[in-house]
């Protein structure tokens, strides 16, 4: 059996779930509400405003671009109060069981884990958003699943940099050569290559037309046996689903 990957890095929002439209975005909304704004954020809108990855930092580059005219005392105070709102809603629409994984997500993490690879996050989300999601939409145990969550202001730049892949590459004291990145957005992508990782890109509905150059494989979701996945890069997946075997072929060719 081949070593490589040892490791499997996974991206939170939009690629474990399609946490983006249904979930953050109506849960900025609910906050906004909370806080006596009629600012309302479309499923279009926000799809501009995923350019900009981070939560506070998303409602600071809607102001900036979309409300200049917005005056607050202490704007960073009232940005966190209004982002720690809308993390709660965010909360409880992952108790409610609102949000859940994608294709071949949990099948491939269980198979990853009964081969005796290591698993990583490595996400922009904010750290409880990330346990919210893995208890209440993957296992009630799976925060221990994964040996590291790299997780928001955990580092002081966020995706595109590669800030938080070098943040998990050094928890886990291992090469970036030992893994494979799964992410499923340009901005994700550029981070991963810029930590020098290999990267299988699971487009999402918000992300499918970022340009995804570099990527290892680019495919429609994860797949299962029942369900297979599309490749969508030109590079023949070479199986009807994402699997252990695909994932030697392709970090030892
Ligand atoms: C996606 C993001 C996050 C979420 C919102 O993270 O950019 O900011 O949109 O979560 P990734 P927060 O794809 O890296 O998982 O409001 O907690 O930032
Ligand atoms: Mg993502």
């Amino acid at each position: 059996m081949f070593s490589r990957p040892s490791v499997l890095i996974f991206d939170v929002d939009g690629t474990l779930a399609d946490t983006e439209r249904d979930g953050h975005r109506v849960a900025f909304n609910l906050a906004f509400r909370d806080h006596g704004l009629d600012w309302d954020w479309s499923p279009e809108l926000y799809g501009q405003l995923l350019k900009v990855t981070g939560g506070k930092e998303r409602i600071i580059h809607f102001l900036n671009n979309y409300l200049p005219s917005f005056q607050t005392p202490e704007l960073e105070k009232f940005v966190a109060q209004l982002h720690a709102a809308k993390t709660k809603h965010y909360m409880a629409l992952l108790a409610a069981g609102r949000i859940p994984l994608r294709a071949g997500v949990k099948r491939l993490l269980q198979e990853a884990r009964e081969a005796g690879l290591r698993l990583a996050i490595a996400t922009t989300t904010t750290p409880v958003n990330v346990t919210g999601l893995l208890e209440n939409s993957l296992a009630p145990d799976a925060v221990s699943w994964f040996e590291v969550i790299g997780a928001g202001d955990v580092v002081p730049a966020k995706k595109p940099a590669p800030d938080i892949f070098h943040y998990v590459l050094k928890e886990m004291n291992v090469n970036a050569d030992d893994c494979i990145v799964f992410e499923d957005s340009a901005n994700g992508l550029l981070a991963a290559q810029a930590a020098g990782l290999k990267t299988i890109v699971t487009i999402s509905d918000y992300s499918k037309d970022d340009n995804f150059d570099g990527a290892l494989l680019v495919v429609d979701s994860l797949g299962e046996p029942e369900a297979p996945c599309r490749s969508l890069s030109g590079v023949p997946c070479g199986e009807p689903y994402i699997n252990l075997p695909l994932l030697h072929r392709l970090c030892n060719a």
